[in-house]
């Protein structure tokens, strides 16, 4: 028997859901227009008013918000509450130096669980479960959203946050851990370190994995459930509208719900940027029609999938996104973390150490993301005595990394070594096979 967290909510008719999504729809847009100027302008320019704008029918007719408009308006400029009654802030990395801010009210948080309890429970979790969040804490939504669902439904929470590997296996066992939440790639890793602990998947208690914050692929949820004797459920979402939970995939594995009460789903056309049929793929684009301090209309996530609105098996009305393809842009998640080749190139044009010459190589290495960033130096530099290239690579290490947050390679090398292309610069070679 299916269980539910919200059973009125994940149930609604379809009739039902509209009817709500249009009023808070049009109440988020009343917000906007009168509290934030940027939308106020945006909307003046395309000569529309709130009230044009009354059904999910006509968001078409709204412009678009790029990550590049949450810069520009760096740090509290999209807020529609006044910030002393924001509860928490988290941010994520931007292409360049300005990182994006959400602030989220008392209520906003409470959201945010919500939509985590509900993906927990229909994972099959339930107060009865440890959850161990190995999701990082801080900035990054993962661990504190996955923590604040886990811990509203009533279950025991580990916040083990990342890192430390053979203190994750012991806690797990020790623990008795049954839900982990944490990248899929982590997941694997763990997976394949059971052994050199001299464990199995059969000395441990997990049942059900909720991974997600980067691509991943169905062989690879296979392989972690072999490993790990559990079943895996991919969970979506992004620091801009919502941590964790503003989607997850049920029993049935056949999509993933979006929370249509709180977030509608736009797939458009790449280069139109026109909405497409159900079943087309495009990029993603979400409005919140929930969350007090940062609503946002009409976000582009770069993600790249498809839509549903088919009743699934499971019961929930809400819309099924696909599990993602990639992105429209150029960003590369490692680790679960987000770069941008353009925060590398900073850097390097920062330093005026090097020429602009560059190339970031991905790996995956025993499940784990590697980074090398090869970098071209002058040639009066590469002339240089060794000592001085040795000291140069951990300065530019140490400065990517800080600006980063990950670990990474750096290898300076010789003039004209890396390819030029005659077109786009190939900065990245990813070697990772998802
Ligand atoms: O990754 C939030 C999150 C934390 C989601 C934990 C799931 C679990 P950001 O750091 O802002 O937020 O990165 C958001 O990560 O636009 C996607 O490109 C990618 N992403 C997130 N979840 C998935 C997923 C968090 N399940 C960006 N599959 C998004 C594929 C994902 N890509």
């Amino acid at each position: 028997m299916e269980s539910y967290w919200n059973p009125y909510i994940e149930t609604l008719s379809r009739d039902e859901l509209t009817i709500l999504q249009n009023k808070r729809l049009r109440s988020t847009l009343d917000k906007v227009y009168s509290r934030v100027p940027f939308y106020r302008g945006k909307m003046q320019e395309k000569g529309l008013l709130p009230g044009d704008v009354k059904t999910v029918e006509d968001l078409k007719l709204l412009p678009f918000i790029t990550k590049q408009d949450m810069r520009d308006t760096y740090p509290y400029g999209l807020l529609a509450e006044p910030l002393e009654t924001i509860s928490r802030i988290h941010a994520s990395s931007g292409t360049t130096g300005k990182q994006t801010v959400v602030g989220y009210t008392k209520r906003d948080l409470d959201l945010w669980s919500e939509c985590m309890a509900r993906c927990l429970v229909m994972a099959g979790a339930s107060k009865n479960d440890i959850v161990q969040v190995c999701y990082g804490y801080g900035l990054f939504t993962g661990g504190l959203g996955a923590h604040g669902g886990a811990e509203l439904l009533g279950a025991a929470v580990i916040p083990a946050s990342t890192g430390n590997t053979r203190r994750q296996i012991t806690m797990m066992k020790d623990f008795g851990s049954t839900v982990l939440c944490c990248t899929p790639s982590y997941a694997l890793y763990l997976g394949d370190s059971l052994k050199d602990f001299g464990l199995t998947k059969d000395d441990i208690t997990l049942k059900i994995g909720i991974f997600g914050a980067e691509p991943w692929s169905r062989n690879m949820r296979k392989e972690i459930e072999e490993r790990l004797g559990i079943e895996a459920f991919d969970i979506y979402g992004l620091s801009e509208i919502m941590g964790p939970s503003v989607s997850q995939d049920c029993k049935c594995h056949q999509g993933l719900h979006v929370w249509e009460d709180s977030f509608i789903p736009e797939i458009v056309d790449m280069e139109t940027l026109e909405p497409v049929p159900d079943g087309v793929a495009g990029e993603l684009v979400i409005t919140t029609i929930d969350k007090e301090g940062l609503p946002l209309i009409r976000f582009r996530t770069r993600d790249i999938g498809s839509i549903t609105h088919e009743k699934c098996a499971c019961g929930r009305v809400h819309a099924r996104m696909s599990k993602l393809s990639g992105r429209s842009d150029d960003m590369l998640i490692i680790r679960g973390v987000n770069v941008f080749p353009s925060q590398i190139e900073s850097v390097l044009l920062e330093s005026g150490e090097t020429s602009p010459h560059y190339q970031i190589i991905v790996d995956r290495v025993n499940n784990l993301d590697t980074m090398t960033v090869e970098i071209e130096v002058s040639e009066s530099l590469f002339s240089d005595f060794v000592k001085g290239l040795e000291d140069l690579e951990s300065r530019l290490r140490a400065q990517i990394e800080s600006v980063l947050g990950i670990s990474c390679k750096v290898r300076l090398v010789e003039p004209k070594s890396i390819t030029r292309s005659e077109g786009k610069a190939k900065r990245v070679i990813d070697k990772r096979i998802i």
